[in-house]
Protein backbone atom coordinates (compact mmCIF):
# COMPACT_ATOMS: atom_id res chain seq x y z
CA UNK A 1 0.00 0.00 0.00
CA UNK A 2 2.24 2.85 -0.91
CA UNK A 3 1.94 6.16 -0.26
CA UNK A 4 3.15 9.06 -2.31
CA UNK A 5 2.33 12.75 -3.04
CA UNK A 6 0.43 12.03 -5.53
CA UNK A 7 -2.25 9.96 -3.48
CA UNK A 8 -2.36 11.55 -0.19
CA UNK A 9 -2.34 9.03 3.25
CA UNK A 10 -5.40 11.13 4.38
CA UNK A 11 -7.57 9.54 1.99
CA UNK A 12 -7.04 5.84 3.94
CA UNK A 13 -10.00 5.18 6.00
CA UNK A 14 -9.03 5.34 9.61
CA UNK A 15 -10.03 2.18 11.03
CA UNK A 16 -7.52 0.81 8.15
CA UNK A 17 -4.76 3.02 9.40
CA UNK A 18 -4.94 1.95 13.18
CA UNK A 19 -4.37 -1.56 11.56
CA UNK A 20 -1.17 -0.49 10.46
CA UNK A 21 1.71 -1.34 11.65
CA UNK A 22 4.30 -0.67 8.78
CA UNK A 23 3.59 0.81 5.63
CA UNK A 24 5.47 2.84 2.88
CA UNK A 25 4.40 5.84 5.04
CA UNK A 26 6.86 5.62 8.13
CA UNK A 27 6.30 3.30 11.19
CA UNK A 28 2.81 3.97 13.25
CA UNK A 29 1.43 1.65 16.12
CA UNK A 30 -1.42 1.14 17.16
CA UNK A 31 -2.54 3.93 20.09
CA UNK A 32 -0.82 2.46 23.42
CA UNK A 33 -3.66 2.14 25.46
CA UNK A 34 -6.04 -0.97 24.95
CA UNK A 35 -9.40 0.13 23.06
CA UNK A 36 -11.11 -1.21 25.94
CA UNK A 37 -9.76 0.83 28.69
CA UNK A 38 -9.88 3.83 26.53
CA UNK A 39 -11.84 6.31 28.18
CA UNK A 40 -14.47 7.88 25.31
CA UNK A 41 -13.60 11.16 25.62
CA UNK A 42 -9.58 10.73 26.84
CA UNK A 43 -7.76 12.75 24.10
CA UNK A 44 -5.79 11.08 21.48
CA UNK A 45 -2.00 12.68 20.77
CA UNK A 46 -0.40 11.59 18.06
CA UNK A 47 3.68 11.68 18.32
CA UNK A 48 5.38 12.19 15.05
CA UNK A 49 8.64 11.92 15.22
CA UNK A 50 12.18 11.70 12.66
CA UNK A 51 14.15 8.32 12.14
CA UNK A 52 13.58 5.44 14.15
CA UNK A 53 17.05 4.30 12.85
CA UNK A 54 18.12 6.81 14.81
CA UNK A 55 18.82 5.68 19.04
CA UNK A 56 17.72 9.11 20.05
CA UNK A 57 14.30 8.50 18.45
CA UNK A 58 13.51 4.89 19.58
CA UNK A 59 14.44 6.17 23.23
CA UNK A 60 12.37 9.16 22.76
CA UNK A 61 9.36 6.88 21.65
CA UNK A 62 9.98 4.54 24.89
CA UNK A 63 10.04 7.90 27.52
CA UNK A 64 6.64 8.77 25.64
CA UNK A 65 4.79 5.28 26.33
CA UNK A 66 6.22 5.07 29.67
CA UNK A 67 4.52 8.58 30.35
CA UNK A 68 1.09 7.02 29.43
CA UNK A 69 1.62 3.40 30.76
CA UNK A 70 1.97 5.79 34.01
CA UNK A 71 -1.17 8.16 33.03
CA UNK A 72 -3.44 5.76 32.16
CA UNK A 73 -6.91 7.11 31.28
CA UNK A 74 -5.34 10.49 30.89
CA UNK A 75 -4.64 9.76 26.89
CA UNK A 76 -4.35 7.62 24.00
CA UNK A 77 -1.04 8.05 22.31
CA UNK A 78 0.09 7.01 18.87
CA UNK A 79 3.43 6.83 17.80
CA UNK A 80 5.06 7.52 14.28
CA UNK A 81 8.67 7.74 12.54
CA UNK A 82 10.14 7.55 9.59
CA UNK A 83 12.82 5.54 8.52
CA UNK A 84 15.61 7.81 7.37
CA UNK A 85 16.34 11.14 8.50
CA UNK A 86 15.62 12.81 5.31
CA UNK A 87 12.23 11.30 4.07
CA UNK A 88 10.12 14.59 4.72
CA UNK A 89 7.40 13.54 2.01
CA UNK A 90 7.08 10.36 4.39
CA UNK A 91 6.48 12.70 7.42
CA UNK A 92 4.46 15.57 5.46
CA UNK A 93 2.47 11.77 4.79
CA UNK A 94 2.00 10.80 8.38
CA UNK A 95 0.61 14.29 9.51
CA UNK A 96 -1.69 13.51 7.30
CA UNK A 97 -2.82 10.42 8.35
CA UNK A 98 -2.90 11.66 12.00
CA UNK A 99 -4.90 14.45 10.51
CA UNK A 100 -7.31 11.92 8.42
CA UNK A 101 -7.72 9.60 11.73
CA UNK A 102 -9.11 12.58 14.01
CA UNK A 103 -6.05 13.12 16.46
CA UNK A 104 -6.83 16.00 19.10
CA UNK A 105 -2.94 16.88 19.24
CA UNK A 106 -0.04 16.41 17.15
CA UNK A 107 4.05 16.93 19.07
CA UNK A 108 6.27 16.66 16.27
CA UNK A 109 9.87 16.31 15.62
CA UNK A 110 10.00 17.89 12.66
CA UNK A 111 12.77 16.93 9.65
CA UNK A 112 13.63 19.86 8.16
CA UNK A 113 11.97 23.62 9.59
CA UNK A 114 10.14 24.89 6.80
CA UNK A 115 9.26 21.59 4.18
CA UNK A 116 6.66 20.91 7.74
CA UNK A 117 5.18 23.74 8.25
CA UNK A 118 2.38 23.84 5.56
CA UNK A 119 1.05 20.54 6.74
CA UNK A 120 1.70 21.65 10.51
CA UNK A 121 -0.17 24.72 9.44
CA UNK A 122 -3.12 22.54 8.22
CA UNK A 123 -3.52 20.70 11.17
CA UNK A 124 -3.82 23.65 13.06
CA UNK A 125 -6.36 25.15 10.58
CA UNK A 126 -8.13 21.65 11.50
CA UNK A 127 -8.29 22.62 14.83
CA UNK A 128 -5.50 20.05 16.18
CA UNK A 129 -3.14 21.31 18.97
CA UNK A 130 0.43 21.32 17.40
CA UNK A 131 2.95 21.18 19.10
CA UNK A 132 6.73 21.63 18.22
CA UNK A 133 9.53 19.69 19.69
CA UNK A 134 13.12 18.85 19.05
CA UNK A 135 13.88 20.82 16.32
CA UNK A 136 12.31 24.30 16.12
CA UNK A 137 10.00 25.52 13.16
CA UNK A 138 11.17 28.64 11.27
CA UNK A 139 9.91 31.34 13.09
CA UNK A 140 9.55 34.04 10.15
CA UNK A 141 7.96 31.64 8.25
CA UNK A 142 5.28 30.64 11.27
CA UNK A 143 5.10 34.47 12.08
CA UNK A 144 4.70 35.09 8.00
CA UNK A 145 2.12 32.06 7.84
CA UNK A 146 0.36 33.91 11.30
CA UNK A 147 0.42 30.26 12.64
CA UNK A 148 1.26 29.57 16.59
CA UNK A 149 3.09 26.62 17.49
CA UNK A 150 5.14 26.28 20.47
CA UNK A 151 8.49 24.71 20.54
CA UNK A 152 9.50 22.66 23.39
CA UNK A 153 13.04 22.04 23.59
CA UNK A 154 16.58 22.95 24.05
CA UNK A 155 18.51 25.24 23.07
CA UNK A 156 20.83 23.83 20.69
CA UNK A 157 23.52 26.32 20.08
CA UNK A 158 24.16 26.68 23.70
CA UNK A 159 24.20 22.81 24.15
CA UNK A 160 27.06 22.87 20.92
CA UNK A 161 28.76 25.84 22.63
CA UNK A 162 29.38 23.95 25.96
CA UNK A 163 30.35 20.95 24.23
CA UNK A 164 32.83 22.64 22.02
CA UNK A 165 34.74 24.43 25.11
CA UNK A 166 35.33 21.26 26.65
CA UNK A 167 36.82 20.54 22.96
CA UNK A 168 38.35 23.56 23.43
CA UNK A 169 39.76 23.11 26.71
CA UNK A 170 42.01 20.08 25.21
CA UNK A 171 43.70 22.41 22.31
CA UNK A 172 45.55 24.97 21.98
CA UNK A 173 45.17 28.44 20.16
CA UNK A 174 46.04 27.84 16.18
CA UNK A 175 44.59 24.35 16.22
CA UNK A 176 42.43 22.97 13.13
CA UNK A 177 39.47 21.52 13.48
CA UNK A 178 35.75 20.46 11.21
CA UNK A 179 32.77 20.76 11.75
CA UNK A 180 30.29 17.81 10.55
CA UNK A 181 26.72 19.28 10.49
CA UNK A 182 23.27 17.51 10.08
CA UNK A 183 20.70 18.29 7.80
CA UNK A 184 21.00 22.11 6.57
CA UNK A 185 17.00 22.77 6.69
CA UNK A 186 17.09 21.68 10.31
CA UNK A 187 17.37 24.49 12.53
CA UNK A 188 18.98 22.84 15.54
CA UNK A 189 21.84 21.63 13.14
CA UNK A 190 22.44 25.60 12.11
CA UNK A 191 22.08 25.81 15.71
CA UNK A 192 24.72 23.16 16.60
CA UNK A 193 27.31 24.19 14.26
CA UNK A 194 26.84 28.23 15.15
CA UNK A 195 27.76 26.90 18.83
CA UNK A 196 30.53 24.87 17.97
CA UNK A 197 31.67 27.95 15.99
CA UNK A 198 31.21 30.18 19.36
CA UNK A 199 33.37 27.97 21.16
CA UNK A 200 35.83 27.79 18.41
CA UNK A 201 36.02 31.68 18.00
CA UNK A 202 36.62 31.87 21.50
CA UNK A 203 39.75 29.47 21.53
CA UNK A 204 40.98 30.80 18.56
CA UNK A 205 40.84 27.30 17.14
CA UNK A 206 40.96 27.45 12.89
CA UNK A 207 37.69 25.62 11.68
CA UNK A 208 39.12 24.24 8.09
CA UNK A 209 36.00 22.91 6.75
CA UNK A 210 32.74 22.63 7.30
CA UNK A 211 29.85 19.93 5.66
CA UNK A 212 26.87 18.08 5.79
CA UNK A 213 26.53 14.74 6.70
CA UNK A 214 22.40 15.12 7.15
CA UNK A 215 22.44 12.98 10.50
CA UNK A 216 23.47 10.18 9.40
CA UNK A 217 26.50 7.73 10.30
CA UNK A 218 27.79 6.33 7.45
CA UNK A 219 27.81 9.42 5.21
CA UNK A 220 29.39 11.10 8.17
CA UNK A 221 32.02 8.61 7.74
CA UNK A 222 32.76 9.60 4.44
CA UNK A 223 32.67 13.03 4.76
CA UNK A 224 35.28 12.61 7.85
CA UNK A 225 37.58 10.59 5.94
CA UNK A 226 37.93 13.31 2.88
CA UNK A 227 38.06 15.83 5.39
CA UNK A 228 41.06 13.77 7.41
CA UNK A 229 42.93 13.04 4.23
CA UNK A 230 42.51 16.84 2.81
CA UNK A 231 43.74 18.26 6.48
CA UNK A 232 47.01 16.19 7.82
CA UNK A 233 47.03 18.66 10.90
CA UNK A 234 43.51 18.63 11.49
CA UNK A 235 42.67 17.71 16.07
CA UNK A 236 39.31 17.48 16.14
CA UNK A 237 36.20 16.51 14.51
CA UNK A 238 32.94 18.28 16.21
CA UNK A 239 29.53 16.58 15.10
CA UNK A 240 26.38 17.63 15.12
CA UNK A 241 24.79 14.39 16.77
CA UNK A 242 26.20 11.19 18.31
CA UNK A 243 25.58 8.86 14.63
CA UNK A 244 27.47 11.36 12.94
CA UNK A 245 30.25 10.76 15.62
CA UNK A 246 30.41 7.20 15.31
CA UNK A 247 30.69 7.75 11.45
CA UNK A 248 33.71 9.89 12.41
CA UNK A 249 35.41 7.69 14.96
CA UNK A 250 35.55 4.97 12.83
CA UNK A 251 36.96 7.27 9.75
CA UNK A 252 40.01 9.18 12.46
CA UNK A 253 40.41 4.96 13.31
CA UNK A 254 40.83 3.58 10.17
CA UNK A 255 42.89 6.19 8.90
CA UNK A 256 44.92 5.37 12.18
CA UNK A 257 44.81 8.76 13.82
CA UNK A 258 42.67 8.04 16.88
CA UNK A 259 46.07 9.39 18.97
CA UNK A 260 45.54 12.94 17.43
CA UNK A 261 41.91 13.74 16.44
CA UNK A 262 39.62 14.50 18.91
CA UNK A 263 35.51 13.67 18.08
CA UNK A 264 32.72 15.10 20.06
CA UNK A 265 28.80 14.92 19.59
CA UNK A 266 25.74 15.65 20.54
CA UNK A 267 22.47 13.60 21.93
CA UNK A 268 24.00 11.30 24.18
CA UNK A 269 23.03 7.82 22.45
CA UNK A 270 23.93 4.90 24.21
CA UNK A 271 26.79 3.86 21.68
CA UNK A 272 28.08 7.44 22.00
CA UNK A 273 28.24 7.32 25.91
CA UNK A 274 29.88 4.30 25.58
CA UNK A 275 32.76 5.98 23.47
CA UNK A 276 32.82 8.72 25.61
CA UNK A 277 33.52 6.68 28.82
CA UNK A 278 36.05 4.83 26.92
CA UNK A 279 37.67 8.01 25.68
CA UNK A 280 37.19 7.33 22.21
CA UNK A 281 34.85 10.33 22.21
CA UNK A 282 35.72 13.51 24.14
CA UNK A 283 31.87 14.49 25.11
CA UNK A 284 28.75 14.89 23.89
CA UNK A 285 25.53 16.93 25.17
CA UNK A 286 22.63 15.15 26.69
CA UNK A 287 19.20 16.73 25.72
CA UNK A 288 17.29 13.77 27.41
CA UNK A 289 15.78 12.65 24.32
CA UNK A 290 13.79 10.10 26.42
CA UNK A 291 11.71 12.93 28.22
CA UNK A 292 11.29 15.51 25.18
CA UNK A 293 8.34 13.96 23.68
CA UNK A 294 6.83 13.62 27.03
CA UNK A 295 7.01 17.62 27.45
CA UNK A 296 5.47 17.89 24.49
CA UNK A 297 2.45 15.76 25.19
CA UNK A 298 2.40 17.21 28.53
CA UNK A 299 2.16 20.73 27.29
CA UNK A 300 -0.26 19.80 24.37
CA UNK A 301 -2.59 18.03 27.10
CA UNK A 302 -2.14 21.26 29.49
CA UNK A 303 -3.22 23.00 26.23
CA UNK A 304 -6.17 20.93 25.16
CA UNK A 305 -7.32 21.22 28.69
CA UNK A 306 -7.25 25.22 29.15
CA UNK A 307 -7.21 26.81 25.86
CA UNK A 308 -4.30 28.35 26.63
CA UNK A 309 -2.26 30.78 23.77
CA UNK A 310 0.64 28.56 23.22
CA UNK A 311 3.87 30.17 24.44
CA UNK A 312 7.89 27.88 23.86
CA UNK A 313 8.98 26.26 26.78
CA UNK A 314 13.41 25.84 27.44
CA UNK A 315 14.06 22.12 27.96
CA UNK A 316 17.86 20.66 29.30
CA UNK A 317 20.94 20.41 27.60
CA UNK A 318 24.36 19.53 29.57
CA UNK A 319 27.55 17.99 28.37
CA UNK A 320 28.55 14.37 29.29
CA UNK A 321 32.43 13.91 30.07
CA UNK A 322 33.96 10.60 30.79
CA UNK A 323 33.11 9.90 34.60
CA UNK A 324 36.98 8.98 35.02
CA UNK A 325 37.97 12.54 33.61
C1 LIG B 1 17.85 16.12 15.86
C2 LIG B 1 17.82 15.48 17.21
C3 LIG B 1 18.94 14.52 17.40
C4 LIG B 1 19.04 13.58 16.26
C5 LIG B 1 19.04 14.33 14.94
C6 LIG B 1 18.95 13.38 13.79
O1 LIG B 1 16.68 16.81 15.63
O2 LIG B 1 17.87 16.48 18.20
O3 LIG B 1 20.14 15.22 17.55
O4 LIG B 1 20.19 12.79 16.33
O5 LIG B 1 17.96 15.19 14.86
O6 LIG B 1 17.72 12.77 13.75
Amino acid sequence: MPCSTTLPCSRFLPALLLMLTLTACGRQEAPTRPAAEAAADAPRIALVMKSLANEFFTSMADGARAHQAANPGQYELIVNGIRNESDLAQQVALVEQMMATGVDAIVIAPADSRGLLPVARRAVAQGIVVVNIDNRFDRDVLAEMGVEIPFVGPDNREGARKVGEVLAAELASGDQVAIIGGIPGAFNAQQRQAGFEDAMRSADIEVVSIQAADWEQARAATVASAILGEHPGLRALLCANDSMALGAVAAVRQAGRADEVLVVGFDNISAANTLVQSGAMLATADQYGDQLAVFGIEYALEILATGQAPQDRNTAVDVVVASAR
